[in-house]
């Protein structure tokens, strides 16, 4: 958004509130800065505007400010604030400040908090808030600190300290003594490998403490021994194989209520290890290798309040006995992914747990369901059994789960599901039946299924969805999204394609079902569909007519057409899509050619926005996450017998063989005679469109081709067809320098002469 509209938007805003609080007066406000009040308060927001200085009273800047937002400036040093300023917030995260003294701080009087994260610092001056005796939290994340000798930081009332990713490789024992009250202290990513006993004694106020990927190894036996504060510890991503008295670690934390020791190369726990943690709820231990983990000694004997406990990728095999979860029973959720169990095992073990209400057993190599197991969990809402190796046979034992929500049964080598299997779970919203070699559905099975929102059946081998799955008579309302991709469709040839209790879709993926086409009336009546995957498939275009089924979703905004058998394309197909704002055509065999150049027309001056055309810019977001390297993709195969350019000499003419091109490129190099080929009247901007270019016409950063054209565009509508066609062609020429300069290079080498023939 240009500075243009945040400032109106920053101002409608200032007018809205002040409105509702009508006596908050209007205060100072420095230029290139957007304020407003947030409830009460003066809020100045100068963040992204590459500043190198703090604004001053004379820039505008207000005393009464009580949030100063300096993020991602250029700031370097900080000169003093004004005396008086009664500044409580204070952000200056991601400029370029290397040292933090006194002198630049003093006489902050209010300030609550600072945000200094992403900084140069190398540096803190133990006293630097001696002026804010109120400060509470202090985020240093990001910075290259060196180490300090003594105390790093004097503020007794400091509550928050984030010091994550800072290069500390070593805390001295003083390194907290005049930080008494922390109550929540992060050091994750620093290299600390091991830290002396004593480093964490002045902070008996401390509740929360992170140490993940800090390289650690060892812990000492009394390192959180004054500690009896705190409630949640997270030790992710460390080393601590070695043996070390963890019971003794964990003795003095006795109102400990979180722990997360997952991802760190853990072997074994000791039977004892949580005696005295009996009011832990959350203990997070996987991806571990806890090959000899007895679960019933080291986590059944005290762990009476535990709610959540995620075992997964454990490398826990079993078998766990009957007393494993024996004294959980307030267990609610249970994550057993990817350990090897044994269902037998499982029933067993799991019948304490009458409180459950998520369970995963995805990828735990059982062959068949725990029998007898699935009636005492009445509170069950979420299940995941997928990725076992599945007998048919045994899914009629989830029918007692009356209450669940979502089922997963994905990749579970599933043939056949009977028909009640799904009966009396009428609360489902999502079902996962992909990857199971299913070749037809029983009529009847998701008849119940009314509450269903989401219904995935990728790579079932199924060649359609009969109707008769569904219920006769029921319409399922919320059913918005169906996943059919990978399944080898047989799309009838008249009538509708799916069955019509699912009217409401929004979002059907089709994708990879070697679709060759698609009748005209395969979607009628599914008109609310807004997201449509066609991708993978077997589409051609021989005529326009071709994609008539598209003139049956109005509401369509994102189309996927990447990877077919697409070799040329119109926009006259899009005819009915007024919506369309996300079209993807890559990886389809595109024959160079003028529809490359209505395509692109039709993208910049109908849709007024190039990005549409998914793999068109540079900047196409989807692009660069995707595939960075290879930022433009949308390519044509060019064949200088059949693709129409401007004349080139005869040196360079070898060039111009056979090869692949970027539409952008062809675009630029193409003599496609706009004149004989006007845009249908069909595809003009609609009244609406043109309304919302005119909008936002008065945003500075649209392009003035844009506006140009669009009063054209007005003009060619009301006076005639010659303007017009005059008009398109000053766009096209416009819309030709627009395009990025990736291969503005290559193409100064070939001498353009205008106007080639085709
Ligand atoms: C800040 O400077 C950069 C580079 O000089 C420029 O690209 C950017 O547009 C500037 N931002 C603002 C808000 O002035
Ligand atoms: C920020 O400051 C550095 C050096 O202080 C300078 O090289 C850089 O160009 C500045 N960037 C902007 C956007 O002003
Ligand atoms: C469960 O708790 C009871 C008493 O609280 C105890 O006697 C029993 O040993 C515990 N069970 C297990 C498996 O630890
Ligand atoms: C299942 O677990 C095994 C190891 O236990 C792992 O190698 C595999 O990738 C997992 N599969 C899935 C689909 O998660
Ligand atoms: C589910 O469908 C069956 C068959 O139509 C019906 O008899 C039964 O009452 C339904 N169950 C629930 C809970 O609605
Ligand atoms: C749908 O299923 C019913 C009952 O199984 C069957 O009679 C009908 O032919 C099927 N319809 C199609 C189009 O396959
Ligand atoms: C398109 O989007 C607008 C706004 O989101 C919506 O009001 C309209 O119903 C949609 N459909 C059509 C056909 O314009
Ligand atoms: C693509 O279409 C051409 C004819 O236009 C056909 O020869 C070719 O087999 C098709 N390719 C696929 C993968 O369907
Ligand atoms: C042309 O593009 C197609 C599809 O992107 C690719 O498979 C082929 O290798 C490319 N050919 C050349 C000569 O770059
Ligand atoms: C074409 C079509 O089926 N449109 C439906 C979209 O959803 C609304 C309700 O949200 C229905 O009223 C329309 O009939």
């Amino acid at each position: 958004m240009g500075r243009g509209t945040g400032r109106l938007l920053g101002g409608l805003l200032i007018g809205l509130v002040t409105l509702s609080s009508a006596r908050l007066p209007e205060l100072e406000c420095p230029e290139d800065c957007d304020c407003h009040y947030f409830r009460i308060n003066w809020v100045t927001d100068c963040s992204e505007t590459n500043l190198t200085s703090v604004p001053t009273l004379d820039e505008g800047l207000s005393l009464n400010v009580y949030v100063l937002n300096l993020n991602g400036n250029n700031l370097t040093e900080i000169e003093p604030f004004p005396d008086d300023i009664k500044l409580r917030s204070l952000k200056m995260a991601d400029n370029q400040i290397t040292r933090v003294t006194r002198v630049s701080f003093a006489g902050l009087g209010y300030l609550l908090d600072l945000d200094l994260s992403g900084n140069h610092i190398a540096y803190v001056e133990p006293d630097a808030f001696a002026d804010s005796p109120g400060l509470i939290t202090l985020e240093l994340q990001s910075n290259p600190l060196e180490e300090v000798t003594g105390p790093f930081l004097i503020t007794k009332s400091l509550l928050n300290l984030d010091l994550s990713g800072c290069t500390l490789r070593n805390l001295n024992k003083n390194f907290f003594t005049d930080v008494p009250h922390l109550n929540s202290l992060d050091l994750s990513k620093n290299q600390f490998k091991e830290l002396k006993s004593g480093v964490f004694d002045p902070l008996i106020s401390l509740q929360e403490l992170k140490m993940n990927e800090c390289g650690l190894t060892f812990l000492d036996s009394d390192l959180f021994s004054k500690l009896q504060d705190m409630k949640k510890v997270e030790l992710a991503g460390n080393d601590l194989h070695r043996p070390m008295d963890w019971a003794a670690i964990l003795t003095p934390l006795i109102r400990l209520e979180y722990l997360d020791i997952s991802r760190s190369n853990l072997r074994n726990l000791p039977d004892d290890i949580f005696e005295h943690n009996q009011w832990l709820r959350s203990l997070i231990l996987a991806e571990n290798r806890l090959i000899d983990l007895d679960v019933a000694t080291s986590l059944g004997q005290n762990l009476k309040h535990l709610d959540f406990l995620d075992l997964s990728n454990c490398n826990i095999i079993g078998p766990l006995s009957e007393d494993a979860f024996a004294n959980a029973t307030k267990l609610r959720t249970l994550i057993l992914t990817g350990n090897a169990m044994s269902a037998t095992d499982l029933a067993v073990a799991l019948s304490p747990l009458t409180k459950l209400q998520k369970l995963s057993l995805r990828n735990c190599t059982l062959t068949r369901l725990p029998p007898s197991t699935f009636h005492k969990f009445p509170h069950l809402q979420e299940l995941d059994i997928s990725h076992n190796p599945l007998n048919d046979a045994f899914t009629w034992l989830l029918n007692p789960l009356v209450n669940l929500r979502h089922l997963d049964m994905g990749y579970s080598n599933l043939g056949s599901i009977s028909k009640t299997t799904f009966h009396k779970m009428t609360s489902l919203k999502t079902l996962i039946l992909s990857g199971n070699p299913l070749q037809s559905l029983e009529s009847g099975l998701f008849q119940n299924l009314t509450d269903l929102e989401t219904l995935e059946l990728k790579k079932c081998g199924l060649s359609r969805l009969n109707g008769s799955v569904f219920h006769e008579s029921s319409t399922y309302p919320d059913l918005k999204e169906l996943n059919l991709a990978g399944n080898p469709l047989e799309i009838p040839a008249k009538g509708s394609f799916l069955p019509r209790q699912l009217t409401r879709l929004k979002t059907l993926d089709m994708s990879n079902c070697g679709i060759e086409s698609i009748p005209p009336n395969a979607l009628y009546s599914f008109g609310n569909i807004t997201a449509l995957n066609l991708g993978g498939n077997k589409l051609k275009f021989n005529n326009e007519n071709e994609f008539d089924f598209l003139n049956n979703l109005p509401d369509l905004e994102k189309l996927d057409l990447s990877f077919n058998n697409l070799t040329t394309i119109t926009p006259v197909i899009f005819r009915s899509n007024q919506n369309l704002t996300w079209l993807k055509l890559v990886g389809n065999p595109w024959k160079c050619g003028c529809f490359v150049a209505d395509m692109w027309e039709w993208a910049q001056v109908v849709k007024g926005d190039l990005s549409i055309l998914v793999g068109s810019t540079v900047s196409s977001e989807e692009v660069i996450r995707t595939n960075p390297k290879k930022r433009n993709t949308l390519y044509c195969r060019f064949d200088y017998r059949s693709s129409p350019i401007k004349q080139v000499t005869s040196r360079r003419q070898k060039y111009y063989t056979t090869a692949n091109r970027t539409w952008a490129r062809y675009v630029r190099e193409s003599a496609c005679d706009s004149s004989q080929r006007i845009l249908p009247t069909k595809l003009l901007p609609s009244p609406e469109a043109l309304k919302a270019i005119d909008l936002e016409s008065s945003d500075s950063t649209l392009p003035a081709w844009a506006w140009t054209t669009s009063v054209a565009l007005v003009s060619a509508l009301l006076i005639a067809g010659a303007i017009f066609i005059f008009t398109l062609r000053i766009s096209r020429r416009r819309s030709q320098s627009a395009v990025d300069n990736e291969e503005l290079s290559q193409n100064r080498t070939t001498s353009h002469q205008p106007n080639g023939s085709e």
